[in-house]
């Protein structure tokens, strides 16, 4: 009986710890990146995503003066048209991590003209 017990508090304390170790594990695979490179997040950063591969889970860091430019979160319409949705996320610190979201996640500055100016970015996270 109690040898039976123990075996099961055994199993629970190593399935626990695997459990651990996964969610470390991937915690530790996740990527960072620094949108638009040294530069950080400026005009003309719509083709910084080329040729670079996103996974969920993977970090955004989005670096910029905040007096001057922003990050929102957008839809892949909104993405096209420059246009902010109403209850958009808006992210404004000027150093903001956004984990990535399976699927596409879609990204506008939303001052005046700048998304026009390709200040903007759509990754696709597998
Ligand atoms: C940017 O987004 C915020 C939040 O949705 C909104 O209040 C603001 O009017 C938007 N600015 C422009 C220029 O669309
Ligand atoms: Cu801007």
């Amino acid at each position: 009986m109690v040898q039976g017990r123990g075996s099961a508090g055994h199993v629970v304390t190593i399935a626990v710890t695997l459990l651990v170790l996964l969610v470390h594990s991937e915690i530790a695979n996740a990527a960072v990146f620094q949108v638009g490179g040294p530069g950080g997040w400026t005009f003309n950063t719509v083709g910084w995503p080329n040729g670079k591969k996103f996974r969920a889970g993977d970090v955004l860091v989005f670096k910029y003066n905040p007096s001057f430019h922003n990050v929102v979160a957008v839809d892949r319409n909104s993405y096209n048209t420059c246009k902010t949705p109403r209850g958009a996320r808006v992210y404004k610190s000027g150093n903001d991590r956004i984990r990535l979201a399976k699927g596409q996640n879609s990204f506008i500055c939303n001052f005046t003209g700048h998304c026009e100016a390709a200040m903007k970015i759509t990754v696709f996270a597998a």
